[in-house]
């Protein structure tokens, strides 16, 4: 993909959007704005995100600028790779983004002498995928010192430099926007590093990764800067929920009774569980728990925790949570 340009993006904008955005840093705000991807891998699970945190906007898939309804925030769709500079530039608060992007646009900054503008506030559970270097399957791999003097292509150099120079490599970077694993084949390169989620594009092109640079997901970004305005309150209530969310996702709530004298033998086969409430029933020596888990609950797990002493066991969904 062509190389972060916010000005491009800003030029994309509906006019009454280019009026509703002079940087950050020049006026106060009274709304939230979010830019997410308009259309691609990260589009529709930061919208689910979004939505399961209880914003609702006006939709205008065609068009740049969502009207948030629910909650004075707004987003913006946008292409991935501008949103680290419209988040520098003030034009966004947030965005939803690969830690990839971010990680390659953050030492790009660096490189010009620019101070961190941005980081990653939450990671988001979606997007996975990894910054694989490959070589041809006919390569017999020793190491990355096999890649002494050799063409690398990505669209990642700045994260692929970086790694090059750690391992005190001296190799040359071809920088290509799309289509990367296709570089050896066409002599344009004798390795390529790569966004890899299943491999199939790199086994398909006859090449195998070696080496992970960069583990990424969809991350939440924002200013390295807080917030001087409302936009603080509303940033920060939108972490709360987030935060819930994510939580929740892979939550159950586990209810169970049991003896007391059980109790510690049971604990133990639930190392996952949030602090349990224990309550004690009529007076005596019986209790009953209910405990948050975050561990998958597994038949097996349950006849586990019947065979330690667990009665009237029940595991339940969590619809919402908030800390
Ligand atoms: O138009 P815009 O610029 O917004 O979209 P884009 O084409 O740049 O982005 P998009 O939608 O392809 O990817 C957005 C983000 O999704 C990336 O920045 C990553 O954070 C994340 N992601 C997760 C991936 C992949 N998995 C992925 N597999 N991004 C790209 N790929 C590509 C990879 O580059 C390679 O070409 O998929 C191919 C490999 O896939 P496998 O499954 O064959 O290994
Ligand atoms: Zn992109």
């Amino acid at each position: 993909m062509p190389p972060p340009c916010a000005a491009s993006a800003a030029s994309l904008l509906p006019i009454e959007a280019i009026a509703m955005s002079p940087p950050a840093t020049a006026v106060v705000r009274d709304r939230l704005r979010i830019a997410i991807q308009k259309s691609g891998r990260l589009s529709d699970p930061a919208r689910a995100l979004l939505a399961a945190c209880g914003l609702s906007w006006r939709e205008s898939r065609d068009r740049l600028f969502c009207h948030g309804e629910s909650l004075p925030i707004d987003l913006l769709l946008v292409r991935d790779d501008d949103i680290p500079g419209l988040i520098a530039d003030g034009i966004c608060d947030l965005g939803v983004v690969g830690n990839n992007v971010l990680v390659e646009q953050g030492g790009e900054r660096v490189a010009r002498g620019l101070a961190p503008a941005y980081r990653a506030m939450r990671q988001l559970g979606f997007g996975g995928c990894r910054l694989d270097l490959a070589v041809p399957d006919a390569w017999d791999w020793t190491g990355p010192s096999q890649l002494q003097g050799k063409r690398i292509a990505t669209s990642y150099p700045s994260i692929l430099a970086a790694w090059l120079r750690e391992q005190q490599i001296d190799a040359a970077v071809v920088v290509l926007s799309g289509s990367v694993e296709i570089a050896p084949r066409l002599a344009q390169a004798d390795a390529v590093c790569d966004l890899v989620s299943s491999g199939a594009t790199l086994a398909a092109n006859q090449l195998k990764p070696v080496m992970t640079l960069l583990e990424s997901q969809a991350v939440l970004a924002g200013p390295v800067a807080e917030f001087d305005d409302v936009r603080g309150e509303l940033a920060a209530m939108l972490l709360r929920r987030l935060d819930g969310v994510l939580r929740q996702k892979d939550s159950r709530l586990l209810l169970f009774q049991t003896q007391r004298s059980q109790l510690a033998g049971l604990m133990r086969l639930l190392p996952d569980v949030d602090a349990p409430t224990v309550m004690q029933v009529d007076g005596g020596d019986a209790l009953a728990l209910q405990a948050l888990c975050h561990g998958s609950m597994t038949w097996q797990r349950l006849e586990d925790l019947k065979r330690a002493g667990a009665r009237g066991l029940m595991v339940l969904p969590v619809e919402r949570m908030l800390a």
